[in-house]
């Protein structure tokens, strides 16, 4: 009986062994394949020079929009996006999201402004996550 138990943990803690070895392989595989895919982006980031955009959040005849509706910039550009909310009222808060980029801000009267480098190319579509409502656009990001 006791020999059986001691031959269960041995075998159990060599399976073990044998089954996290692989994965901890696969993860340190996994982690430094992110790292040097995101290096070169990087590097392309520092070299890039800065485009900088705007929009501002505006109402008209009662509809709200970010305009202007459409961005354009070439891929590999660092783009400096300058946010500003003109729309009145004691609490105007509204979302500036670019989900493509990770960007999700909340901007008030004050402005704000985001930072990113346009790494691939696409069409993307930029809104306010804080009000279905109001209107976005649309950044263009082309070949050089
Ligand atoms: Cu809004």
């Amino acid at each position: 009986m006791k020999f059986s138990n001691s031959l269960t943990l041995t075998l159990s803690v060599a399976l073990l062994a044998s089954l996290s070895l692989p994965s901890a392989q696969a993860d340190a595989q996994a982690k430094s394949g992110k790292a040097t895919h995101s290096a070169p982006v990087k590097a392309d980031a520092v070299a890039a020079p800065v485009l900088k955009l705007q929009l501002e959040a505006v109402v008209k005849d009662g509809t709200k929009y970010w305009l202007p509706a459409q961005l354009k910039a070439k891929k590999g550009d660092r783009i400096r996006l300058k946010l500003e909310n003109h729309i009145a009222g004691p609490n105007s808060i509204h979302g500036f999201r670019l989900k493509e980029f990770h960007i999700e801000e909340l901007v008030d009267h004050q402005g704000k402004e985001v930072e990113f480098v346009a790494d691939h190319t696409g069409t993307f579509k930029y809104d306010c996550h804080l009000h279905p409502a109001h209107v976005g656009g649309e950044l263009i990001v082309e070949e050089k």
